[in-house]
This record gives C-alpha cells, structure tokens and sequence, in this order.
C-alpha cells in the first residue's frame, strides 16, 4: 500500500483536505481572479477549502490563521498582506505540524516556518516593465510617474526596484513622482490626478509605471478627465495582464502589461499533493513566468482567453 500511495494519480489526491486560506481582500481585479481560481482548483480536487477575506488587514490574517490552526485544518494558503510581522503566528502553525504556503507575496519571516512559497519574480517583473520603457523611448527623454503599489507589500517594494534597476543604465529615463495607490483603482485614479496637477497638467509626464493594472486603469481615467490621450500623451505599462487592461491596450489606451498567472493555488496544491504522498520537500520558491504583452501581442484575444477561464 505504500509504494501505491508514494506514485501514481493516488498519490496526488488530496481530496477530503481541509485547507484553509487566508485572502488578502478584493483590491484588483487579479486578486478576484485568484480567489476564483484557487476556489475552482479546491472544487476540482475535492478540497474543503475554508475562505477568509482579511480586508487589507494583517491583524485579521493572522486571527483568520489562528482560526484554522485552531480548527485543525490539514494545510493553510496565505497571501501576505505585507511581508512584516508573520513570525509568531506562523511558528504557532509550525508548531501545531500544519504545513503553510504563501500565495503571491513574500515574508521576512525564516524560511523554514514555510513549506514553499507560490509567487513570481517581482523584482523581474519591475525589470520587464522598465525594460519595456527603455526600449520604447529609444533614448528620447521620458519623465516616469510611479504608482506604488501597498505600503510594506513585497510586490510594491520590488516592482519599485526592479523599474529602478532597468532603467539605471538609461539617463534620458527619471522618475519625477512616486506614490502609494495601494493596488487600487479608485486610488489610482486619485494619485494620478495630484501627479497631473503637479506636472504642468500632465505636459512634463511622459509616461506612468504602475504596479498593478488596476491603479493603471485608474491613471487612464484621469488622463482623460485632464483632456490628454493616455496611451499617446502619456505611456501607460503596468503588471497583473488582467483582462481590463488588454480592453485598454485594445483601445490604444495602455502600451504594456506584465503577466502574472492568478493561478498560484494549482502549484501549491500539487507542492501539498507530493508532500502529503510521501514527504517530497518542494522547492522553497515556486516561480511563475513574467510574459510582457503589448498591442502586438493580440489583446483582443488575450482578453477573450481569460474571460473564458473565468477571470
Ligand atoms: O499584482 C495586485 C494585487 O500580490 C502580486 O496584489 C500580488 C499583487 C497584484 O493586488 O494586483
């Protein structure tokens, strides 16, 4: 019986699990995504998935994953809110022998109070991004505004670095203005205006680098609402890949966007799978793929692509 569970399709049942996982909220439109595809991927597997939406809160993380240890639940998915402060309660989960995987964002906790870790590389992500610019602009002088994404979050200090690094090397390239919109549109748009105003309304901006697509959306509104063409006036790239922003790059709105997969719980269910079957210790960094896309790259399609997944 226990070569028969150490291979084959019984060893990667994890039907009957009960796991619990601990959702950042709804600030964008990939984290909805997400949510409906690890919601998608438990039904599947015929994991009991509990769902716990810390609405942007770190205090309500960690009470949501104080609740599933409490509970007893197999296994726990969390998307970390900010990578600050995990330390304690993710010892308690070590301790209670509940493997832990994080979702999309990093920890400064020690590696070893987590069993893997699903996200891409941020830092490369930033770097796709400026690299884009950079070869855009083709040495001509662009004054970059920035929207960063939640304060402490890895995704907003990497994003932040890797832009940085892509276009250290380019001196035509100068980020003029920088701020926290905190992944969300509603703030996007809010943040973008301030720059606008700031900015000889919008003549001095050349383009906006956003660390989400949804703040991106917000700033194309705002450009409009100040009479430029976002997308002409002003560039428009960001991360994420959601379908709202290929509507735009259809549009001739937005230039660029960073793929990023909303499919994080598949690596981390079969990473549990194997892990479950016979001890497989994952790799500590399960990387997903930075793809950029332009309007070369057919955005009405990659739009409709993801709408039939369900995104
Ligand atoms: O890019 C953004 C979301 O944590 C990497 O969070 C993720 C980011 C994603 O709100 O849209």
């Amino acid at each position: 019986l226990a070569t028969a569970l150490s291979s084959g399709a019984l060893a990667q049942d994890i039907s009957g699990k009960v796991i619990g996982f601990s959702q950042i909220g709804s600030e964008s439109g990939w984290r909805a995504a997400e949510t409906s595809v690890t919601r998608q991927q438990a039904e599947e597997r015929g994991v009991d998935l509990k769902f716990a939406d810390a609405q942007q809160k770190q205090e309500n993380q960690i009470k949501a994953i104080r609740g599933f240890i409490a509970q007893g639940v197999d296994a726990i998915l969390v998307a970390p809110v900010v990578a600050t402060g995990w330390d304690d309660v993710l010892a308690e989960a070590k301790e209670a022998e509940i493997p832990v995987v994080l979702l999309d964002r990093g920890v400064d906790a020690p590696e070893d109070l987590y069993l893997t870790s699903v996200a891409s590389d941020q830092i490369e992500e930033g770097r796709v991004a400026g690299q884009w610019l950079v070869d855009d602009v083709a040495g001509a002088d662009c004054n970059v505004v920035e929207l960063q994404g939640t304060v402490g979050s890895t995704p907003a200090i990497n994003r932040k670095q890797g832009f940085e690094e892509a276009i250290a090397g380019a001196s035509n390239i100068k980020i003029t203005q920088s701020q926290t919109g905190d992944f969300t549109r509603a703030k996007g748009k809010e943040v973008m205006e301030a720059f606008l105003k700031s900015s000889n309304n919008g003549a001095d901006i050349c383009a906006v680098y956003a660390h989400n697509d949804d703040m991106a959306v917000g700033a194309i509104q705002a450009i409009k609402d100040a009479g430029l063409k976002p997308g002409t006036d002003i560039k428009v790239v960001s991360i994420d890949a959601v379908p709202d922003i290929f509507t735009a790059i259809a549009a001739g709105e937005a230039n660029a966007t960073v793929e990023l997969t909303p499919n994080m719980a598949g690596p981390a269910f079969d990473a549990l799978a194997a892990f479950w079957a016979d001890g497989t210790e994952p790799e500590k960094f399960i990387i997903t793929d930075s793809k950029l896309y332009t309007a070369a790259d057919d955005p009405q399609g990659e739009y409709d692509r993801r709408k039939d997944l369900g995104y």
